[in-house]
């Protein structure tokens, strides 16, 4: 009788054990505590293990998603909100990227329901302390601008920020020219708000690590320094491609990005020595944190590896007062409030200008004489976005 009784005493202790360990689990933000618990284990097997192994084997990561449930629904804007923490008690450490397939837009603006008209978000219970501008250089790649918009929102909604995301989408099938994109971003950002910090964002990277601040610093920040597709290794000292942040003033001192970099390459590099020109350096966050995965992909039609870029290279410090954002000519084309992003579709124009004329065609008839404003019109016309 009394083993009997002592049994069922530790079926209860048991039982009493394993719902304080589920109730726990199942509150909000036990994902984190499971990392947490997950990192500590993974510290002491890797600190056993080399070094080299902890970068290339990578980190696990949490849901980008998890931690912004509780979030009041309904926000509280207006005067008296008081200011955000210094630190976000919403940031999670490293996030779990993978690509699921059927993915759709639809599905990240469910999951996005406190993001507005343009791809806006401010923080519902508290005024944030940073306004920040996402600037994407885009043609024909959709795919990745929607896995993107799926990490970066929850990613920048994590950290408390007042941000929106602009994508500037180049007009036409002409050469792609990136850092002439970026120009346009910034001036066409800085007119609908007083943003006081830009970042300038590939469409295929995807951050790992929400520590990694979208916040200026007091020197221009190149973010993406750790890339799975370099080993998480920093490629080269003066390196400034992939992700970048430039306040508006950082941005004018070195008179913005290059406009006559057509193709692929060089660009990043002239935007690295630039800054070094304008009187500033290069800040960085930690390879532990600044970490990113790039979509896979092959070099794009239209983006043609730019033969001239080494020989552009070695001028920038000839070229950068008069080529940038003091001489960024262009048109707009089009601006659309899309529920996650503003989309502004742009006329960059080609090595020849804004509206270079159609090359003449050997064989042609006489015909009847067409004023050169119709032409122009015409041509621009005739480009599809
Ligand atoms: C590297 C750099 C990138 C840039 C480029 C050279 C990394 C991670 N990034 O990227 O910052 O310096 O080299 O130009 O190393 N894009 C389109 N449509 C196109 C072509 C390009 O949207 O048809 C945009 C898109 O945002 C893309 C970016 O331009 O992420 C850079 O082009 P890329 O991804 O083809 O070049 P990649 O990965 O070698
Ligand atoms: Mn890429």
């Amino acid at each position: 009788m009394v083993t009997f009784q002592s049994k069922w005493r530790y079926m209860f202790m048991f039982l009493g054990i394993q719902l304080v360990v589920m109730a726990l689990l199942s509150r909000e933000g036990y994902q984190k505590r499971v990392n947490y618990f997950i990192r500590i284990f993974r510290k002491a097997n890797t600190t056993a293990a080399s070094s080299r192994n902890h970068t290339a084997a990578g980190v696990i990561g949490g849901d980008v998603y998890a931690n912004l449930s509780h979030l009041p629904r309904t926000p509280s804007h207006g005067d008296g909100m008081p200011y955000c923490p210094k630190i976000s008690p919403l940031i999670g450490g490293p996030i779990h990227v993978n690509f699921p397939s059927g993915l759709s837009l639809a599905e990240v603006e469910r999951k996005n329901p406190l993001v507005v008209r343009g791809g806006r978000y401010r923080p519902p219970d508290c005024e944030a302390r940073h306004r920040t501008a996402i600037i994407i250089p885009h043609r024909h790649r959709e795919h990745h601008l929607k896995f993107l918009l799926y990490y970066l929102h929850p990613f920048l909604q994590r950290q408390q920020l007042n941000y929106g995301i602009y994508i500037i989408h180049q007009a036409g099938n002409y050469t792609f020219n990136r850092a002439k994109l970026m120009n346009v971003g910034f001036r066409e950002a800085m007119k609908e708000e007083d943003w006081d910090c830009l970042f300038f964002h590939d469409v295929d990277l995807i951050p790992e690590d929400d520590r990694n601040t979208y916040v200026c610093d007091s020197n221009p920040k190149h973010s993406a320094i750790a890339m799975d597709k370099f080993g998480y290794k920093l490629p080269y000292k003066m390196y400034f491609g992939g992700v970048s942040a430039l306040t508006p003033l950082h941005y004018l001192k070195m008179n913005g990005f290059p406009n006559n970099y057509w193709g692929w390459g060089g660009e990043d590099d002239d935007i690295g020595v630039r800054v070094s020109l304008g009187g500033m350096y290069i800040s960085r966050p930690s390879v532990k944190v600044g970490r990113y995965k790039m979509i896979k992909h092959k070099l794009d039609k239209g983006n043609d590896v730019n033969p001239k870029r080494f020989n552009m290279l070695a001028k920038t410090r000839q070229s950068w007062k008069s080529d940038g954002m003091n001489t960024a000519e262009y048109e707009i084309i089009s601006r659309q409030y899309m529920p996650l992003y503003t989309n502004i579709t742009v006329n960059i124009g080609t090595e020849e200008g804004l509206h270079p004329r159609p090359p003449a065609s050997p064989a042609r008839k006489p015909t009847a004489k067409v004023p050169a404003q119709v032409k122009q019109k015409e041509s621009s016309l005739t480009k599809d976005s």
